[in-house]
């Protein structure tokens, strides 16, 4: 059922035109990460717009937890938008709209009305204020480069500016932006790129295009289709979806990058919403483009399949006591940047398996004077914000980070699963 509706969907997608002729990745991997973030949808509660967004692109807009998404998101924007949110999530709300065919400058739910296109200029403006002040934004670049993304699509002033501070970052030898935030970057300076008639903004533009889409074609063949990491290489493809005219006459392998993306098991919805869109030869520039008017009403298109249920039931008199192996962790909590400096190291069993966040409540348990710890829940999952008594602050960019054998972790405590004997450390940091 599911390839029957993924499949109306890729070709109306499809339809629609492709920057990269011919990158499309196998539909049986499309369908399965389709169907996991439908399935997540629900079971997620705060509502995720680059989950909604994602399922757009790969046109896959047929499914009841789909139009119940596209309600919540509005309903968050009316209610939170001004208020609660950062500039990074209006834009990937506005984003989402777009690309539902809904119009982000009148978003009505709940008998309110809201201009989102308006509160994220006036947010943008605050970050370009802090940015000209001090140097940084107000939250991060990644956040401005989605806000810049949105203003454009929009059509609505602001995203010049912040494009020639954008690609003057990305060219500088000492801004070290991660390969994230160079391909949020480069969706952004593609479409300022693409609607201004400014000679020295383009060839700035240009410059900056090439040197992230050539230094993504590097890194992919050095990484064998992994650019940066797996959880960056998603945003890395979109971003060379969209920047082909920059790096031509080179030749993407494509097939290289998604061999690579299906080999990994992505699990975690917002992992599987960065990617989807470029294994459909799509991208995020791709938001306001869609076909509209060719949309098929949704009572002609199947939904999705419902959630399996679990297919084996223990059989009766045959049941077999499985002892969960247990393994040691070694965890430890370092603060050496700000106020009382400490530093403590504890042991903790857990079933094998667990995943970190289980380590940090045993020792919680253990000793909760010490290892007490606070999480937040994100598009992410949960985020560690606080651990003894200490807690992360935007304003001075700190936070907890997570290493092991002095490695930072690429994955967050409700996701990563450490090994018997691996010494996890959190050491409060700095961004
Ligand atoms: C900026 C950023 C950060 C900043 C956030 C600061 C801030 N106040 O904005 C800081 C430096 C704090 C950070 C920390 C970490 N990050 Co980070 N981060 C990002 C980045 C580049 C952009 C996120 C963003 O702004 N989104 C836009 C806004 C609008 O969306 P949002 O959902 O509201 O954003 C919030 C969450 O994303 C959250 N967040 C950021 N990183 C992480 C990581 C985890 C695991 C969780 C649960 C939440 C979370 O902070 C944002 C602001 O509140 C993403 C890249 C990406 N591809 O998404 C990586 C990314 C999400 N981070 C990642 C990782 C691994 C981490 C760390 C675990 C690194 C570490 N070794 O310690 C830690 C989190 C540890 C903890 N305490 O639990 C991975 C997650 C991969 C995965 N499978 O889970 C990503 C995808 C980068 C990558 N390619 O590896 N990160």
């Amino acid at each position: 059922m599911l390839n029957v509706a993924f499949g109306i969907g890729v070709l109306l997608a499809l339809s629609g035109g492709m920057a990269v002729w011919g990158c499309v990745a196998p539909q049986q991997l499309v369908s399965e990460l389709v169907q996991r973030m439908d399935d997540s949808i629900k079971a997620e509660g705060t509502p995720n717009p680059s989950v909604l967004l994602a399922l757009n692109l790969a046109g896959a807009t047929g499914s009841n937890t789909h139009k119940w998404l596209l309600q919540e998101i509005q309903e968050e924007a009316v209610t939170r938008a001004q208020r609660d949110m950062m500039s990074g999530e209006v834009a990937l709300s506005v984003l989402s709209l777009f690309s539902s065919c809904r119009d982000p400058r009148h978003v009505q739910a709940l008998g309110l009305t809201v201009d989102l296109v308006q509160v994220l200029q006036q947010k943008m403006d605050e970050e370009m204020a802090v940015l000209e002040e001090e140097g940084i934004p107000k939250t991060t670049l990644y956040g401005v480069s989605l806000g810049t993304l949105a203003l454009c699509l929009a059509g609505a002033g602001g995203y010049q500016g912040a494009s020639v501070i954008l690609a003057k970052q990305v060219l500088s030898p000492d801004s070290h932006l991660s390969v994230d935030t160079r391909a949020v970057a480069a969706l952004a300076m593609t479409c300022t790129y693409g609607q201004t008639d400014l000679q020295d903004l383009q060839e700035l533009l240009w410059e900056a295009l090439s040197a992230v889409a050539n230094g993504f074609l590097d890194e992919q063949e050095e990484g064998d289709g992994v650019i940066g990491n797996i959880y960056s290489t998603g945003l890395a493809l979109q971003a060379l979806v969209a920047t082909g005219e920059f790096y031509a006459p080179r030749v993407w392998d494509c097939a290289q990058a998604f061999a690579a993306v299906s080999r990994h098991d992505y699990r975690l919805p917002m992992a599987i919403a960065q990617v989807l869109p470029a294994l459909v030869g799509r991208s995020y520039l791709d938001a306001a483009d869609l076909d509209c008017a060719t949309r098929m009403s949704p009572n002609l298109q199947s939904t999705l399949s419902p959630k399996l249920q679990p297919s084996l039931s223990p059989k009766l008199g045959t049941a077999v006591v499985h002892r969960a192996a247990t393994i040691t962790v070694h965890y430890s909590i370092t603060n050496t940047l700000q106020g009382r400096h400490f530093s403590y190291t504890t042991e903790v069993q857990v079933p094998d398996g667990s995943v970190l966040l289980q380590v940090l409540q045993a020792a919680q348990e253990k000793e909760p004077d010490i290892f007490s710890f606070q999480t937040e829940q994100t598009s992410w999952g949960p985020m560690v914000v606080s651990i003894h008594g200490l807690a992360a602050n935007q304003n001075r960019r700190t936070y907890w980070q997570f290493l092991s054998g002095g490695v930072p972790l690429q994955e967050g405590v409700g996701t990563y699963k450490p090994q018997n004997g691996e010494h996890v450390q959190a050491v409060f940091s700095t961004y």
